[in-house]
């Protein structure tokens, strides 16, 4: 079976349920660079960028994806010129998206000089991230973790003369090029599911310059400061990995092979801080939100939407559900992420503007139903060390100072407790970690029967439970309860 490119892409006009690129992607210029091409950001802001470009004819606003570790997307999309399809399934049938803003992918290992020349070219505007939570590489206290051993190294080498490999370390050799290049202004957009991501990665990227010598860090920095903005932005659209039956299903509605195919619910939503210092695209031209504060739509995202996703990830695993829509199938489980929405986490959550906290909690729980998107529990599973203390634990925290407590955030923590200590479900079904501290947290706790034991081995951990919560008596008294329960 031929392959999906700018060669073949015309014999997908007319099959049903699929749609074309609405721009002609050969016409697309690149003016955004994007750090981390995953499976996100290529159902997410790559489909509302062609969307933006379409509605106003700009074809300034091609995507250079860049990979994070690996060269697996850029073996998928080069060969087809970047072009993919989003499956986008839904009860009502799947759909076939095409989407062809991404013009251009590099392995930086491989491709460190074009990837330099992304960095200094002026018609590059924009610089979007998502690198997930763990690709920061922060410490327990947010800033850059300067012991990371990958940060450690790129520090060492001279970021303008060596190849810096985390996300950081590439962002500021990047800048760093560009100050002493072309000097353009440009937007740094970070699109991971953070608190206030956009200051979180403008401290990470002050951190690496501080860290640098004077010479070449203090420069830099200064130029950072006067030509470099950070908005924040909330992103959400659910996206499991790919799976074989997905490129199967993918090929059989477009006729031609695609390595590159991803797989999404209908729904969307992006919410940018208008704060940017040089060109962008109109993406509220196609849906996003631009707005003065994101603090607000980020808070309800990640405790509501990914709070509940992750309490549901632990609690369907440990139960031997394989996704999420099998999971709330269980009305038991469906109950206490219903519960963590509404008793814990909308009390002490400031709504945004025009929002109806309870109904969008409801949106999201229909939208986990979605029998026709296989997202797999253990996906959601990993990095919990890295995801528990924005989307539980900062709840556990606003209850507690209005002198209430969380039991059902409580109930998630204890979830993620007893799937460490259980290297299988009740069914047999495999639980693997899969955690920046896998190695540590496993030798903690794997295996373990002993609730009391289980969680004051975990408690342990500063950089996720910080210096209050082991000293909150409540707090540990009812992790002990809920592990031995689930146990
Ligand atoms: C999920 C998210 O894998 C996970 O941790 O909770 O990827 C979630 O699907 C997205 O944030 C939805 O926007």
């Amino acid at each position: 079976m031929s392959r999906l490119s700018l060669a073949t892409l015309d014999l997908a006009r007319s099959r049903p349920n699929v749609t074309m690129p609405p721009v002609d992607p050969a016409g697309q210029q690149v003016g955004i660079l994007h750090l981390g091409i995953g499976a996100f950001h290529r159902a997410h802001q790559a489909v509302i960028t062609q969307e933006a470009a379409a509605a106003t004819g700009d074809t300034r606003w091609g995507i250079c994806g860049v990979t994070q570790r690996s060269d697996t997307v850029a073996r998928q999309l080069r060969p087809q010129d970047g072009l993919y399809g989003v499956l986008e399934r839904s009860p009502e049938g799947t759909r076939l998206q095409l989407t062809g803003s991404v013009r251009d992918v590099l392995y930086p290992e491989a491709q460190q000089d074009e990837l330099d020349a992304r960095f200094d070219d002026p018609a590059v505007t924009v610089i979007t991230l998502t690198v997930t939570e763990k690709g920061y590489r922060r410490a327990g206290n947010g800033r850059l973790d300067l012991t990371d051993p990958l940060v450690a190294a790129d520090l060492a080498s001279n970021p303008a003369a060596g190849r810096p490999v985390s996300a950081v370390g590439r962002l500021v050799r990047g800048l760093l090029l560009r100050s002493r290049g072309c000097g353009a202004p440009v937007t740094v957009l970070c699109c991971d599911n953070l608190n206030d991501n956009g200051t979180v990665v403008a401290g990470l990227v002050a951190d690496f310059c501080a860290a640098l010598p004077g010479a070449v860090g203090e420069p830099l920095a200064a130029w950072i400061e006067g030509n470099v903005s950070f908005p924040c932005s909330m992103v959400d659209r659910i996206v499991p990995a790919t799976t074989a039956a997905d490129r199967a299903d993918g090929q059989a509605l477009l006729g031609l092979a695609d390595e590159g195919l991803v797989v999404a619910e209908p729904f969307r939503q992006w919410v940018i801080e208008d704060s940017f210092v040089a060109a962008r695209p109109a993406w509220e031209r196609a849906g996003a939100q631009l707005t003065k504060d994101v603090a607000p739509y980020e808070l309800m995202k990640l405790r509501i939407l990914n709070g509940s996703h992750s309490t549901l990830a632990y609690l369907g695993a440990l139960a031997g559900y394989a996704t999420i829509a099998e999971t709330v199938g269980d009305e038991r489980l469906l109950a206490v992420a219903r519960g963590l929405i509404t008793e814990d986490v909308i009390p002490v959550l400031q709504a945004p503007d025009g929002t109806d906290l309870a109904a969008y909690g409801e949106q999201v729980l229909h939208r986990y139903t979605n029998p026709a998107l296989a997202h797999r529990t253990v996906q959601i599973a990993m990095d919990g060390s890295q995801k528990l203390p924005l989307r539980l634990l900062a709840t556990v925290r606003d209850n507690e100072r209005a002198g209430r407590q969380a039991r059902w955030a409580a109930r998630g923590v204890a979830a993620w407790m007893t799937y460490l200590a259980s290297p299988t479900a009740r069914t047999g079904m495999p639980l693997p970690v899969d955690d920046p501290l896998a190695a540590r947290l496993t030798a903690s706790v794997r295996g373990r029967t002993d609730a009391g034991g289980i969680v004051d081995a975990l408690l342990a951990y500063p950089e996720i439970f910080g210096a209050d919560l082991p000293d909150s008596a409540w707090f540990r008294a009812q992790l002990t309860e809920d592990v031995a329960e689930l146990l």
